[in-house]
């Protein structure tokens, strides 16, 4: 896990550079010879016009402990003295003594007092809407593929490309909201995406007309959001504050879901939310309370009211819960990762260990959504990274395939007995895998470990060996997405001065490289909206 978290703070790095942000500056330097320096007034002096009084972001990210778990401490001690290139971040080496960045930088970690909120009212305030004038019309203002599309988020300076998936090149690219996290949502005709950045922003961008049609912050620290089926709704999960929110499509609040136990007493942090399109319905996953809540955009679905109550009219095996009504599944344990079968029946989550648990490893469970209990445990060791699997049928099976976080493997595991049929060695544990319909290889990084961060290793699904791997020596090579028709994979080189690098997913053999800047991740519009058994949905 050390290792882990470790990487995950490499990935992070960064965190302070405050985009499009310019700190306040003073003219006169502050009293480097005070004994005990007093961050809270240095703060608000140096740091608050940019970064809010309260630490929660205004015009530069957020500094609060949830927003800085993963940056190093060493890193935020660089960006305070040196500031950051390529944004409006000064270095404040020439104003503050050493002891002063060092106590600010021990200081921003700690908890806001009182605790930052973030309600009804700041969520209405912050929505800004720039609907398209009624005269425009309604087709896209470039010429491609409209389902053959890539959004390309890049990290190493938070702007999106939009790419041509025939032609590999660039339609547009624009500057996004400060570390955008998760995979972008689409609306189900491919027109409109949204974006979900950690510090809680929402972003809906129109891919026909090249712009960004609202935006609302729906939290201070936020993990992911989700579009429903119907193209209608869009849901949030956070960790701060701990609650789910719901908006309609333009990005109005709805419904505010505080994220706590039955009975009120406990309050959790939301791991993720997922549409789960042929339920009419939002997964909702809660990392400190034991229970998976489903919450319905089903309009026909009747008002139930919240609770593990189960509708006795329907007997047992429900499916639906009532309109925008919790239904709660209680487990054993809390699911941080999880991902569905393509029927949606059934929710494979990950168990982290718990931090005070020593290594005990992860465990992951199989919860019946219809039932709403859990069915079967997976006999997974390690981190299973389940949010990245695939399905692809197998010996007259259906088989998940899984990285690992921890472990250097793959692990497959058969759908209907939920018993493990391979592990497939890697040259480290991994983060993401892909795969498409149209072909019979299965690609997946070890972008966790430094001796194979830089290889890609691609497995035939139906003999489940490795066949080939390929490398981009001493660089991060990572996160894989196909084409519409599965002809070709395209791979990051997760550096500043990164690239997009296009495979043939027959020969292996690159046929274009992009330069583009940390390139996290890439989403193609069909392979998402159709919810390829490849890919993330
Ligand atoms: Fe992610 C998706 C959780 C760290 C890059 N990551 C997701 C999703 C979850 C998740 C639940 C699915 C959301 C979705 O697509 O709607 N990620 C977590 C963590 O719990 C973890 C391990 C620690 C954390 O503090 O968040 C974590 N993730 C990272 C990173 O460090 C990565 C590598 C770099 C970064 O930008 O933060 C990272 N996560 C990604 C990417 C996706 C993602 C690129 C979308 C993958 C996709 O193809 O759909």
């Amino acid at each position: 896990l050390t290792r882990t978290v470790r990487v995950l703070a490499l990935c992070a790095a960064g965190l302070l550079a405050a985009s499009g942000a310019a700190l306040a500056q003073t003219s006169a330097p502050a009293a480097s010879t005070a004994a005990v320096p007093d961050a809270p007034a240095l703060y608000q002096q140096h740091c608050a016009a940019c970064h809010a009084p309260q630490r929660t972001g205004a015009m530069g990210p957020a500094l609060l402990p949830e927003s800085l778990e993963r940056v190093r401490p060493a890193e935020v001690l660089r960006v305070i003295g040196q500031g950051r290139t390529a944004t409006q971040m000064p270095g404040f080496a020439g104003t503050l003594s050493a002891p002063e960045i060092q106590a600010l930088a021990q200081w921003v970690r700690s908890p806001v007092q009182p605790a930052p909120t973030w309600g009804d009212d700041d969520i209405r305030a912050s929505r800004v809407a720039t609907p398209a004038p009624a005269d425009e019309p309604a087709k896209p203002v470039w010429s491609a593929d409209p389902m053959n599309l890539f959004l390309v988020v890049e990290g190493g300076d938070h702007h999106v490309s939009l790419l041509d998936g025939d032609k590999f090149e660039v339609i547009t690219r624009f500057a996004s909201r400060y570390a955008l996290h998760g995979g972008p949502k689409f609306t189900p005709d491919g027109r409109y995406v949204f974006f979900g950045s950690r510090d809680g922003w929402i972003t809906k961008y129109d891919l026909w007309r090249l712009r960004v049609v609202a935006e609302v912050r729906a939290g201070l620290n936020m993990r992911n959001v989700a579009v429903s089926g119907d193209g209608r709704w869009v849901m949030a999960a956070n960790y701060l504050p701990r609650n789910a929110v719901l908006f309609d499509a333009d990005l109005n609040l709805v419904r505010n879901y505080p994220a706590t136990s039955l009975d009120g007493k406990q309050a959790s942090r939301v791991s993720a939310v997922y549409d789960a399109t042929p339920r009419r319905s939002f997964v909702v996953a809660l990392k400190d309370v034991p229970e998976l809540w489903e919450i319905s955009y089903d309009p026909a679905a009747e008002p139930i009211h919240d609770g593990y109550v189960h509708d006795y009219r329907m007997g047992e095996s429900i499916a639906k819960p009532g309109f925008q009504g919790v239904r709660r599944t209680p487990l054993e344990e809390p699911l941080d990762d999880f991902f569905f079968d393509q029927t949606y029946t059934y929710v494979l989550g990950a168990t982290r260990p718990r931090q005070s648990a020593q290594a005990e490893g992860a465990t992951a469970q199989v919860v019946n959504l219809n039932i709403r209990r859990k069915v079967a445990d997976l006999p997974i060791a390690g981190m299973p990274h389940l949010g990245s699997g695939i399905t692809f049928a197998w010996n007259g099976t259906t088989v998940l395939a899984s990285p690992n976080l921890q472990g250097s493997a793959i692990d497959v595991v058969d759908m209907k007995s939920w018993k493990p049929v391979r592990t497939i060695a890697t040259p480290g544990p991994g983060f993401f895998m892909r795969s498409h319909e149209n072909t019979p290889f299965a690609w997946t990084d070890s972008m966790m470990s430094p001796a194979g961060k830089d290889t890609l290793t691609i497995i035939d699904k139906r003999t489940l060996e490795v066949v080939a791997k390929v490398r981009e020596p001493g660089k991060t090579l990572a996160h894989i997405e196909f084409t519409k028709d599965g002809r070709y994979a395209l791979a990051s080189v997760w550096e500043m001065d990164g690239a997009v690098v296009v495979f043939d997913a027959q020969t292996f053999k690159e046929v274009k490289r992009l330069p583009m800047s940390k390139p996290v991740g890439k989403y193609n519009v069909w392979n998402k909206i159709t919810r390829s058994e490849g890919t993330s949905h």
